[in-house]
């Protein structure tokens, strides 16, 4: 473990050269984890509507990317949160913040607070849920914000409302100190099985009324209101200007009846095309100013996103161990997936059954996301290296040796 971790810090140090390296040290960071947000509905229409217009004007106005990946397994939200904010892989089977919520980790939340940052997550729903309070006391958030700290006063679903969870959480920042902020935040009103108030139902969904894809379509068109909401409560909080904002979806829907896909989509839907819809979620950057807004296609996955937040404030990632790279720096390496898959961009690599490499799948990627099956050994050798990554992350995790590693870097 460690020389891969003292290899990837090669890696990660390439940002502190590279543009964008503490741009916008001090700035506050709010990160949206969005439930069940896939990337599919972005960009697409249904009964002559968008899905996600709030959502396609503020892309058109941040860094976006198009092949970002969601890396979670049985843990589902609980692992996109563990792997975004602490850089690791979930485990195998279970959740870490179920199995391992008192071993040591290098999270966000801590790193930031190293450097004077206040440090919140906020989620309308049982704190013992997914053993959240034990997780985030260890992860060293300052507060963790439950449903007892939110008004239901807009019952949907499971809990409360995402348009008022987000105005709620605006009001929880602006009672905070003058610090700046780390803040957190857990969607929930697009989970399964997405069944939204009638009065919440705003789309024509044709074909699909009445089916779970309908439904669904439906939740992600409310959870894009409610981030709309989320950003005119930021500017009127005058929060807007000083805060990098970033949006991801934690894992896929669990719906695999790929003739709604085709349904909603309006064409057949390959092999490849459907473990693509099922990994990726849509991630986006929203820097103050509008500033820097592209598109940037490379490959990227969750747990990239916190060498990402550290590129943008100019923190180095010397003194932590994490395994995901920054983003928005040109130093590059695969999306490795938990099941053994992975891409680097040109190749695709979904494993067999058997686990053994060479039964695997592999694909070339064309530049319209599209894959034809290939043989090449970039996917033997990039299995190889996957696998080597997980186990180096499942080592670490169960024999909780982060402070072992810390312990020998001193
Ligand atoms: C519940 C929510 C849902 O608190 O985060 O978790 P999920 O069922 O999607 O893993």
């Amino acid at each position: 473990a460690r020389s891969w971790f003292d290899a990837r810090k090669k890696l990660q140090k390439q940002m502190e050269s590279e543009p964008l390296f503490g741009e916008y040290k001090g700035k506050n960071v709010l990160v949206v984890q969005a439930e069940a947000f896939q990337q599919f509905v972005i960009g697409q229409s249904i009964g002559g509507e968008e899905i996600t217009p709030n959502l396609n004007k503020l892309i058109g106005e941040s860094i976006y990317f198009p092949n970002f990946y969601h890396q979670t397994a049985q843990g589902r939200t609980s692992d996109a949160d563990f792997g975004t904010s602490c850089s690791m892989h979930p485990m195998p089977t279970g959740s870490v913040f179920i199995r391992f919520a008192g071993n040591e980790f290098d999270c966000a939340p801590a790193i930031l607070k190293d450097q004077g940052y206040d440090a919140t997550v906020h989620h309308a729903y049982d704190g013992s849920f997914w053993n959240r309070n034990n997780m985030y006391h260890n992860m060293d958030y300052d507060q963790f914000y439950t449903v007892k700290d939110y008004d239901i006063d807009e019952p949907v679903g499971w809990s409360l409302g995402d348009r008022s969870f987000f105005r709620q959480t605006v009001e929880q920042l602006k009672e905070r100190s003058n610090n700046p902020f780390y803040a957190m935040t857990i969607s929930l009103s697009s989970h399964h099985p997405f069944k939204l108030p009638y009065s919440d139902q705003e789309l024509k969904v044709g074909d699909l009324q009445g089916k779970i894809l309908g439904d669904y379509v439906q939740a992600a068109h409310y959870v894009d209101s409610a981030v709309g909401e989320l950003i005119a409560n930021l500017k009127e909080a005058n929060l807007w200007e000083n805060t990098i904002l970033l949006i991801y979806g934690d894992h896929d829907n669990s719906v695999y009846d790929w003739e709604q896909y085709e349904t909603l989509l309006g064409h057949p839907i390959s092999d490849i095309d459907k473990d693509r819809i099922i990994r990726k979620v849509p991630f986006l950057i929203h820097l103050p100013g509008d500033e820097h807004a592209s598109v940037i296609d490379k490959a990227v996955g969750q747990m990239d996103t916190t060498p990402t937040i550290m590129h943008l404030l100019g923190i180095s990632t010397d003194p932590y161990r994490l395994m995901g790279v920054s983003m928005l720096s040109q130093a590059n390496k695969s999306v490795v997936f938990r099941n053994g898959g992975f891409t680097d961009g040109s190749v695709y690599y979904v494993p067999s059954s058997d686990g053994i490499i060479e039964n695997g799948t592999c694909y070339a990627l064309a530049e319209d996301g599209s894959g034809e099956k290939t043989v090449s050994s970039a996917c033997v050798t990039g299995a190889e290296s996957a696998k080597m990554d997980l186990s180096v992350s499942d080592r670490v995790i169960e024999h909780d040796l982060i402070p072992v590693l810390r312990k020998e870097e001193q």
